[in-house]
């Protein structure tokens, strides 16, 4: 029988699905091999990488030739695969049911929303050598505090965490979303109080896991403070 391959998994810790899936596989000590993807060299273009995932974009995960696009299907695939806590991914499936409804949402909302923020003040900036519109920046910023505003008074109106008492793949997901704004020195949490809680518990769940895989957007901002 030929022996299993081990785990590889293509990420730009720059982009928020990477360090989500980053973060999983270190916190769970999931065995694997990271196969880094620079987006700002266009390493996510080579003919190489365009075989592997067509749409050229990180995270892709690869288990033992099972390839596989989408941090949230990654997540859900390597929660249900392999032996990691149960309150990742619940199997009760009201409890189960809540994160899908969670990660649902999140890919028309808080990742659009968060991610535009990012790209008007950090990325068009550094293309065009031109500051953010103020305009596009003042909507991009109003449609983030719809999402701001219903995650605190929806997901978190009576629990800690997004989908219940304990951290599942949705605060995952969410919480590496909403602090790429950062990369420009904004905190998009600061005048949230019960959303800032909830990103310091869920730091804390994290442990180090968290301060590791945001390291590059931490040397972003503090490079946009100088
Ligand atoms: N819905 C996908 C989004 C993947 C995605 O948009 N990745 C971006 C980085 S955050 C990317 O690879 N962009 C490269 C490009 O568009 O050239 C997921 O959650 O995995």
């Amino acid at each position: 029988m030929a022996a299993r391959k081990a785990l590889e998994v293509y990420l730009d810790l720059l982009s928020q699905p990477c360090r989500a899936v980053s973060i999983f596989l270190k916190h769970t000590q999931i065995p694997h091999t990271v196969r880094y993807v620079a987006i700002r060299k266009g390493e996510n273009r080579t003919p190489e990488f365009s075989q592997l995932n067509p749409m050229q974009k990180v995270p892709v995960m690869v288990d033992n030739g099972f390839v596989l696009t989408e941090s949230d299907a990654i997540l859900k695939y390597l929660a249900n695969s392999y032996d990691v806590a149960e309150h990742w991914y619940p199997r009760d499936p009201e409890r189960r049911a809540r994160v899908d409804e969670y990660t649902t949402w999140h890919q028309t909302n808080t990742r659009p929303h968060a991610a535009k923020v990012f790209i008007l003040e950090v990325l068009m900036p550094r293309m065009t050598g031109q500051a953010a519109d103020p305009l596009k920046l003042q909507r991009a910023l109003t449609d983030l505090d719809g999402t701001l505003e219903k995650l605190e008074s929806m997901f978190l109106k009576r629990q800690p965490f997004l989908c219940g008492d304990d951290i599942t793949l949705a605060d995952l997901l969410a919480v590496c979303e909403l602090m790429q704004p950062l990369g420009s020195g904004r905190d998009v949490l600061r005048d949230r109080p019960k959303l800032l809680t909830w990103r310091s518990r869920v730091q804390s769940a994290l442990k180090n896991t968290f301060d590791d895989a945001h390291a590059v957007l931490y040397r972003l901002r503090d490079k946009a403070r100088l």
